[in-house]
């Protein structure tokens, strides 16, 4: 029997109906979703393969003993206890993110902030929507979202600002390109020349940090042409007049602002003509604004043209924040960042008075906590004590990497709740608390759109794993708070939260009064509904009357003065430091590096870099190379491609000590935020290249995961296949360290096909454990390695063929012509050599190719890639400028 529920990734917040039985599943996009309509992308695609137990956390933990629950309860409750009462509510923290369900956020605030006392509760939403939230409060007097998805499928234009759909948001993108075909335009506005933006009628590859310049000198020209909205300023806005004097202060001739930007002045001129001719328009804003020093500011400009143009709360006009996780919405509306109390109400007065009333409380917060990075620097300082992190990884996540890792290791108190048993986090916990993942917990999230889905349970519970909610109301009445905390289900929680958001209720547009009292068999047959909630149902668009949560009812407009990064790039690095997303992977890779399809499109920490940027360094296609800043260094693969602007480089940010130790982009990033927002600027920090000049190379394959040798200073990262495990590594040393990592790599027993050529430097050894293939390692000076996949396959034989076994000395596949190209589509397993072969044998859409091939027919996020080996084969590729 199949269930509805939504996928665990990104805000799109699509259905998904999926089929359980024991742990299989079989899942499909839910036709019925208003998100996706039955899409889905390679990460929800891939879900059935990402929830075996391999590797969960099943029991608490007390540092590496297994413990009973009630003893994990207890002793968590009894150190923030004790914590609290010699050192204040102040000294204790939760750290908590956009990955936990609606009541298990419910739960955490309320204790934090309600019975603890203290404001000292963030999500790791502070590092992803904090700027677009503060950017809303000061326009519409609260965090609101105006638009809905519908609006992006009724649109004439879709702006993307800092927005890497394509990859992020995939099957809101296929949506669009849906919508282009009927005659849409989009146009992107980011340094890199993306997906998004290979696909765009117009791409904008501005300089890094340039944009509320560029948005600022919208407005300018769209006054100069006359086409501001003067009735709808003069009926709903305030604050027109401010912002026109501050544009006075600059130069806002279009030559002026494309010299600022970088950006071609025909290119912003034309993007300029299309927006005032289009009413139709949305603005998608995503990390490219939000994760900046500037990142408020970005968010004003956007909603500030917006406003003036009247262009929101109307069919296809809005200015839409998008959000990353599933459940950021959530987080925004039930208080689980440090600077709102709950239900979209902040620390005045009459609100604490009312929130405190609600509760019934001991002790409501006096005002607000510690942001995300000031969290941690007070974890590092040792005003916090005691800190409980819940589903996220900061030690990976968090800017400045290293002092993270430093402050957690150093304070007295860590409590992790996590699914899984290995995390780079994990690693610092006293207390590890395994929690319920995806598919065996039950509650609501929030999409990017408003729009509540319940998640649903697929598989018994697993282990002693608790619901977040549950975990959290345990602590609570442990720590005497009994009263406040006894829910028995997640119907309970959700019902009680319903009740916040009506509570006294005159002018908070975040309502979901008649959901206030669900029955449990409503709630677990809930239909996706967008808040606010009335009696007539949900609501799609937000201020089409033209009321705000303001005041006076009107929004606001608010000057923005454009600034440059927070610290601008000098002679000793040179370069822009950019980071995000790859389009296969989740974040800290703990849930999709378990689908192997996942881990082919990349498949190792990479740096892009611009080829004019490479080359006089030395640093060629595929070369490790060391990206510095005067944070850290990585060592990652270097890709060279004209997408990337000259001076500037991308890193992912997924890669973890787990996978790749040498790979991680944080512990590069500078931890400065925005002053107004305390969001990161991750995506800028002075860098610069160096070549690594490995003095050999090798990889290893073997049934388990395993870390570098100790010891050695190497390049090591784990690439997962699916019958075994991918080891690439490098180094600098000589003969003693080849020799040093083949006897930490080697089995002691079993027969071995050995091939060593000391004096070429190579060696080449397969294990055996019976007739199977139990480990491979190669080793080479030269440079030149075999392909690893064929090699890679044959660990899921039973037994190795003669064949086989002369294949892996020579290292080589007999008689078959390898395509160790690049995987394209994730779905398929289709690798570009093969889409390039029917490209020649005639393909010439991206449908031709799918008919072809499969490649592209699954889920699409792979479309644009295809469209660009067809654009390549006719030679028209478009260069960056
Ligand atoms: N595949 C995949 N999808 C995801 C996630 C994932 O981990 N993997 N995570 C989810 C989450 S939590 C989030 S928050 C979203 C993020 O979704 P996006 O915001 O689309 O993703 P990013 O890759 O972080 O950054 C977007 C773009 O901002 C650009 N950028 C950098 N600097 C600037 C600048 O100064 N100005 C402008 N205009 N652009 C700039 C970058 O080049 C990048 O292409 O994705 C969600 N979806
Ligand atoms: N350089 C750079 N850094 C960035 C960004 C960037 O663009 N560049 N983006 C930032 C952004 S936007 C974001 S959102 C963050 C994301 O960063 P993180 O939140 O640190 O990343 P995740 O891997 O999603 O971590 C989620 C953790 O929760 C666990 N988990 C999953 N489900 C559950 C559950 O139900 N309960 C519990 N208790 N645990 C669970 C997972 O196993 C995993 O360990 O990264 C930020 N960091
Ligand atoms: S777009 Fe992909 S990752 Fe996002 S919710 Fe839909 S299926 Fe999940
Ligand atoms: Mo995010």
């Amino acid at each position: 029997m199949s269930v509805r529920t939504a996928c665990p990734y990104c805000g799109v917040g699509c259905g998904v109906s999926a089929a359980a039985d024991g742990r299989a599943l079989e899942v499909r996009g839910d036709p019925e979703h208003p998100a996706n309509l039955g899409r889905l992308c390679s990460k929800g695609t891939a879900l059935g393969k990402t929830v075996s137990l391999e590797g969960r956390l099943l029991h608490p933990m007390i540092g590496n003993r297994r413990v009973s629950w009630s003893e994990a309860t207890q002793r968590v409750a009894g150190r923030f206890a004790e914590t609290i009462a010699r050192h204040g509510p102040d000294s204790v923290a939760f750290y908590v993110s956009g990955q936990i369900l609606t009541e298990d956020y419910y739960a955490a605030n309320k204790l934090m902030k309600g019975f603890i006392g203290s404001g000292n509760i963030d999500t790791n939403s502070r590092l992803c929507m904090a700027s677009a939230v503060i950017a809303h409060k000061l326009a519409f007097g609260a965090d609101l979202v105006p638009g809905c998805y519908e609006d992006l499928d009724l649109a004439d234009l879709v702006v993307f600002s800092g927005h890497n759909a394509a990859w992020t948001h995939p099957v809101l993108f296929r949506r669009m390109e849906a919508a282009r075909a009927r005659g849409q335009r989009h146009v992107v506005i980011d340094p890199r020349r993306t997906d998004t933006a290979e696909a765009a009628d117009l791409h904008l590859p501005l300089a890094p940090q340039t944009d509320v310049r560029l948005w600022n000198g919208l407005l300018a020209d769209l006054m100069r042409r006359g086409a501001v909205d003067r009735a709808y300023v003069a009926a709903h806005v305030s604050g027109f007049a401010d912002v026109e004097a501050e544009l006075a202060q600059a130069d806002q001739s279009p030559s002026a602002i494309a010299a600022d930007c970088g950006v071609a002045l025909a290119d912003l001129e034309a993007f300029f003509r299309l927006f005032a001719e289009t009413p139709k328009t949305v603005s998608l804003f995503s990390m490219g604004a939000n994760q900046s020093v500037q990142g408020v500011a970005k968010g004003s400009a956007i909603l500030n043209v917006h406003l003036a143009t009247g262009r929101i709360g109307k069919p296809g006009a809005c200015p839409f924040s998008i959000t990353g996780q599933p459940n950021a919405m959530g987080g925004r509306e039930t208080g689980g960042m440090a600077t709102t109390l709950a239900g979209h109400m902040d620390f005045d007065d009459a609100a604490r008075a009312r929130v405190g009333r609600f509760w019934g409380g001991p002790r409501i917060a006096a005002g607000p906590g510690l942001k995300a990075v000031d969290m941690f620097d007070a974890v590092a300082d040792g005003r916090v004590k005691a800190i409980w992190i819940m589903a996220t990884n900061p030690v990976v996540s968090l800017p400045d990497a290293g002092r993270v890792r430093a402050a957690l290791a150093a304070c007295p108190f860590v409590v992790v709740s996590d699914c899984v048993a290995e995390t780079d986090t994990l690693q610092f916990a006293h207390v590890k608390l395994p929690a319920l993942a995806w598919g065996e917990k039950d509650g609501t999230v929030t999409n990017s759109e408003r729009r509540i889905t319940r998640q649903r349970r697929l598989f018994d519970p697993p282990g002693e794993a608790r619901a977040d909610w549950r975990i959290v109301a345990d602590v609570a009445t442990a720590m005497g708070f009994g009263d406040g905390f006894g829910w028995r289900s997640p119907a309970q929680v959700f019902r009680e939260w319903a009740r916040l958001t009506a509570y006294e209720n005159t002018s908070r547009v975040l309502n979901l009064g008649p959901m206030a009292t669900i029955s449990p068999e409503a709630y677990d047959a809930l239909e996706p509904v967008q808040w606010p909630v009335t009696t007539a149902g949900g609501t799609a668009r937000l201020f089409e009357d033209g009321q705000f949560q303001t005041p006076d009812g009107r929004a606001r407009m608010v000057p923005v003065a454009a600034r440059g990064p927070a610290e601008a790039t000098s002679p000793a690095f040179p370069l822009s430091l950019n980071t995000g997303r790859v389009r296969d992977h989740w974040h800290t890779m703990t849930r999709t590096a378990l689908a192997p399809e996942l881990c082919r499109h990349a498949p190792e920490p990479y740096v892009e870099l611009h080829p004019a940027d490479a080359g006089p360094l030395g640093i060629g296609e595929g070369a490790l190379t060391r990206v510095q800043t005067a944070h850290g260094e990585a060592i990652a693969v270097a890709r060279l491609t004209d997408r990337q602007r000259r001076g500037s480089v991308f890193m992912p940010m997924h890669w973890t000590e787990v996978f790749a130790p040498s790979g991680r982009a944080n512990p590069l990033v500078a931890p400065r935020i925005d002053s107004r927002s305390g969001q990161p600027e991750f995506k800028h920090t002075p860098a610069r290249v160096r070549a690594y000049r490995e003095t050999w190379r090798g990889f290893f394959l073997a049934r388990d995961a395993w870390r570098a040798p100790a010891g050695l200073d190497l390049v090591w990262r784990r690439i997962p296949h699916a019958a075994c495990q991918l080891h690439e590594f490098a180094g600098r040393g000589d003969a003693r360290e080849r020799a040093a990592v083949q006897k930490a790599l080697t089995r002691k027993t079993g027969d071995v096909l050995r091939f060593d050529d000391p004096a070429a430097g190579s060696l080449r050894e397969a294990w055996m454990d019976g007739d199977r293939l139990d480990r491979v390692i190669f080793f080479t000076t030269a440079g030149a390695l075999p392909p690893r996949d064929w090699l890679a396959d044959l660990f899921a034989a039973e037994a190795l063929t003669a064949a086989d076994r002369t294949a892996l000395l020579i290292g080589r596949q007999p008689g078959q012509a390898l395509d160790a190209s690049p995987i394209v589509c994730a779905c398929r397993g289709v690798r570009s050599q093969r889409i390039e072969t029917a490209i020649v044998g005639g393909c010439a859409t991206v449908d031709a190719i799918g008919e072809a091939t499969g490649a592209g027919a699954n889920c699409g996020s792979c479309r644009p890639e295809i469209a660009r080996l067809i654009a390549a084969s006719k030679g028209d590729v478009r260069h960056a400028a």
